[in-house]
C-alpha cells in the first residue's frame, strides 16, 4: 500500500515539474508580457523564508531541543526532526507560563487556555524527512511543545524566547 501510494505521488509531480520546465523554455521566445511573478502572497507564508533566522529542532522521547533557544523578532524557520521511535509533532505557543506549567487536560496541553498557538508542525513519524515551518514572531516568551497525549507530560517541552 504504502509503495503503491508514492508511485501515485511522483504520477501527480512530474507533470508540474515538466510544466515549470516547459515555462522556462519558452521565455527564450520573443514576448514582451510581463513574466509569471509566481502566484499571490494570500495564505500562508512560503516554506522557505529567505530572510528568516533557521531553528533546528530534535523531537524524541522525551524532549525537545533546539540549536537556538533566543532569536530576534521577525521571521523564523523552524526545521524540525524526529530522531525518535513514534510520531510527534511540534506546537508553538507563545505564552507567559513557564514551559513546564502549562494546564494539562486528559494528557494534552488545553491548548485555548495555554496562550497564543502560532502555528505547528503536524504530528509525523521517525525516520521520515524533516518538516518546515516558518513563523513571523513577535518579542516575548513561547514554549515548544508536542501535543501527542502524554508526550508533554514527559518532558517533550521547550521555553523559547523571542527578543
Ligand atoms: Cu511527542
Amino acid at each position: 500500500m504504502k509503495a503503491r501510494q508514492s508511485l501515485k505521488v511522483i504520477a501527480l509531480v512530474a507533470p508540474l515539474v515538466l510544466g515549470v520546465l516547459g515555462g522556462g523554455c519558452s521565455r527564450t521566445g520573443q514576448n514582451n508580457e510581463t513574466p509569471d511573478t509566481g502566484g499571490t502572497n494570500a495564505g500562508n507564508p512560503p516554506p522557505a523564508v529567505p530572510s528568516a533566522v533557521v531553528v533546528n529542532v530534535t523531537l524524541k522521547e522525551w524532549t525537545i531541543t533546539a540549536d537556538k533557544t533566543a532569536v530576534p523578532a521577525g521571521p523564523v524557520q523552524f526545521v524540525v526532526a524526529n530522531h525518535g521511535t513514534v510520531v510527534h509533532e511540534m506546537v508553538v505557543v507563545k505564552t507567559d507560563i513557564p514551559a513546564s506549567a502549562l494546564r494539562v487536560v486528559n494528557g494534552t496541553v488545553d491548548e485555548a487556555a495555554a496562550g497564543q498557538v502560532i502555528g505547528e508542525v503536524e504530528e509525523f513519524s521517525p525516520g521520515s524527512a524533516t518538516r518546515s515551518a516558518a513563523f513571523n514572531l513577535q518579542p516575548g516568551s513561547y514554549v515548544l511543545l508536542c501535543n501527542v497525549i502524554g508526550h508533554y507530560g514527559h518532558g517533550m517541552r521547550l521555553a523559547f524566547t523571542v527578543r
